[in-house]
């Protein structure tokens, strides 16, 4: 009977550990707000992409490509996370001519936990 009733302690006991320990898993860091946004037409003369997350980020593991039709990157560097705030995060472009571009990124937050995806906006 003892037995029985530890087996049962220690599933309520890992429940309520998987509870508490549950928020942890959304301390990954996720884009707030993207410009040029998602599906959006941007100008020509459109000079960075820049995300900003919802956590801060781990600068040496997080990247932004974008990369034109044919695949081949416009980035003029690599992306920056702002030292001032570490939640935002820019790359530099080459001048754009009209087309689709595909955005990827890479987050790692503090927690080291990583984070990705991907998204496309036009150029008329
Ligand atoms: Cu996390």
């Amino acid at each position: 009977m003892k037995h029985i009733l530890n087996a049962r302690l220690l599933r309520v006991l890992s429940a309520v550990l998987a509870l508490a320990t549950a928020p942890l898993a959304y301390a990954h860091a996720y884009p707030i707000r993207q410009a040029p946004s998602a599906g959006s037409t941007a100008a020509a003369s459109q000079k960075d992409v820049a995300i900003d997350f919802d956590d801060e980020l781990e600068p040496a593991f997080s990247s932004i490509s974008v990369t034109d039709a044919q695949g081949k990157s416009v980035v003029r560097d690599k992306a920056v996370v702002d030292p001032t705030n570490a939640k935002h995060m820019s790359v530099a472009l080459n001048p754009l001519s009209p087309g689709v571009y595909a955005v990827s990124w890479v987050a790692v937050a503090a927690d080291g936990h990583r984070t990705q995806g991907h998204y496309s906006f036009t150029v008329k």
